[in-house]
């Protein structure tokens, strides 16, 4: 890990051109952090439901607080396609600090690119080495797959917008310094909406610090998996916002949040081959191991099988996902719908490959001390969250039709 902290940490700002070599050395520094310091306590810190911030600095200090941001204000410089490369190690280690890992970037990716050099200067060096901590608040109860539905305001008053609403599943809520919130303006005196500025049109994103008067945080959900990262509501109850923490121009802030979100599903797909790479690598293990009828499981041909086509959907998931993080590397146009494309099969393949591995484990993968029921878990919620399948599918569906 320490070589790690060289390779990751210092690398000259050169989206997309790091070389395979140089690839190669910070996977393996990424790979050596997670088989330490993360993948022993996995099963722990699921069971305990124990978000491990310590261990968050430790990643801040290798470079993985701002993996794609410039490195005056400490970024790492690195490209998307290093970027999912690294989350797929995370995952292999735990995919609930991996996946916040990667929300946490989401943000940090989103002040980098949309904010002002002061604002960029005031929040991203603390983000970068993780001694602040961010959360990204766009789901409201009413406003989820929906998300141009969200109905938080921002009134201006003065040099200030005042914000109230309720965000809803917010992960690592209650934790995070930084919260970027995306709130609706464009409302008219009697507080309805400018008929100009409705749906996605009528959205701003802010920047609100955890001290803020006004906000406060719900209780901690209680989740089928992600047990290692907090997931909470966050209730604006006029808040004030100076308008300098506002993130980009108003009615820019739909645009603002998909943007953050095409990086974040990739982050989640990685996740999710990571994870499943997993429980197929325990797998492999388990049935020249185990022997039923006289006969190791790896001799039968229906074994041989099952784990001839996880390995393929992984490495078929992996190539469209790292087509889809080049294309965000390039800003090709339609990277958006590369993106949701790559995380709906990712996250759709990794279900399916940790599931599978539970089977083949037998009664046994269904016992936490294996590890593959956490994986079988946590993965489950990836086809919902960061945009559901179906809304991937929306995406990829209107580009087919030319839309
Ligand atoms: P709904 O939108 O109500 O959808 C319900 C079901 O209907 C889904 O299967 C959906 O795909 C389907 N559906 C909806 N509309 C259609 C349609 N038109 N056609 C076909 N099917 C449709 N949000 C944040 O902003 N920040 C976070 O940090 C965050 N973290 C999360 C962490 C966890 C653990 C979870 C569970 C969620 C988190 N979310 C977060 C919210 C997440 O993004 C939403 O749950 C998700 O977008 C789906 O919204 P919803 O739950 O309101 O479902
Ligand atoms: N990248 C860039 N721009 C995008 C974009 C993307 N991925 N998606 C939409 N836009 C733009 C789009 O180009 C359009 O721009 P313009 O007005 O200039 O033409 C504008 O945004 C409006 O887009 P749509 O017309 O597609 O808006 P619509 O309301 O139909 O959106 C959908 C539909 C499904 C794309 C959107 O509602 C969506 O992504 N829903 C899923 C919500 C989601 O992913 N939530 C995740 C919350 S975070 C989370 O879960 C975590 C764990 C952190």
């Amino acid at each position: 890990a320490e070589a790690g902290q060289a390779e990751v940490g210092a690398t000259e700002p050169r989206q997309d051109a790091t070389s395979a070599e140089e690839r190669a050395a910070l996977v393996e520094a990424v790979r050596d952090f997670a088989d330490a310091r993360l993948a022993p306590f996995a099963g722990r810190r699921d069971a305990d439901h124990e978000f491990p911030v310590e261990t968050l600095r430790e990643a801040g200090q290798l470079g993985l607080g701002a993996i794609c941001v410039r490195e005056d204000v400490g970024g790492s410089g690195l490209s998307r396609l290093d970027a999912v490369a690294i989350y797929e190690q995370l995952a292999r280690g735990d995919i609930a600090v991996a996946t916040y890992i990667s929300i946490h970037n989401m943000v940090v990716g989103m002040i980098d690119a949309e904010g002002t050099d002061e604002q960029r200067r005031r929040w991203l060096p603390g983000l970068a080495t993780m001694d602040e901590l961010a959360s990204y608040c766009l789901t409201e109860p009413g406003a989820g797959s929906d998300a141009a539905a969200v109905a938080t305001t921002a009134v201006r008053d003065g040099d200030d917008y005042v914000l109230s609403g309720t965000k809803q599943f917010i992960s690592g809520a209650g934790t995070s310094a930084v919260y970027v919130v995306m709130a609706r303006t464009g409302l008219t005196e009697d507080g309805g909406v400018d008929p100009d500025k409705q749906g996605s049109r009528g959205m701003t994103a802010f920047i609100v610090p955890a001290g803020a008067a006004g906000l406060s945080f719900g209780a901690e959900e209680q989740k089928m998996g992600w047990h290692a990262q907090p997931t909470r509501a966050v209730v604006l109850d006029g808040v004030r916002v100076p308008a300098a923490d506002r993130l980009g121009a108003e009615g820019e802030g739909f645009g603002i949040a998909m943007r953050g979100l095409n990086g974040g599903r990739l982050g989640i797909a990685a996740a999710s081959i990571g994870g499943a790479q997993f429980a197929l690598e325990r797998t492999v293990a388990y049935v020249q191991e185990r022997a039923t009828f006289g006969q190791p499981l790896a001799t039968r041909q229906h074994v041989q099988f099952e784990l001839a086509d996880m390995e393929t959907e992984l490495q078929a998931a992996r190539a469209l996902l790292e087509r889809a993080a080049a294309k965000l590397d390039a800003r090709a146009p339609d990277a958006p719908v590369a993106c949701a494309m790559a995380k709906r099969f990712a996250t759709d393949a990794g279900f399916r490959v940790a599931d599978q591995a539970l089977q083949l484990h037998g009664g046994y993968g269904y016992l936490h001390e294996y590890g593959i029921e956490r994986v079988v878990r946590d993965l489950r919620v990836h086809r919902i969250l960061e945009g559901s399948n179906e809304m991937m599918r929306m995406i990829v569906g209107r580009a087919v039709l030319g839309g």
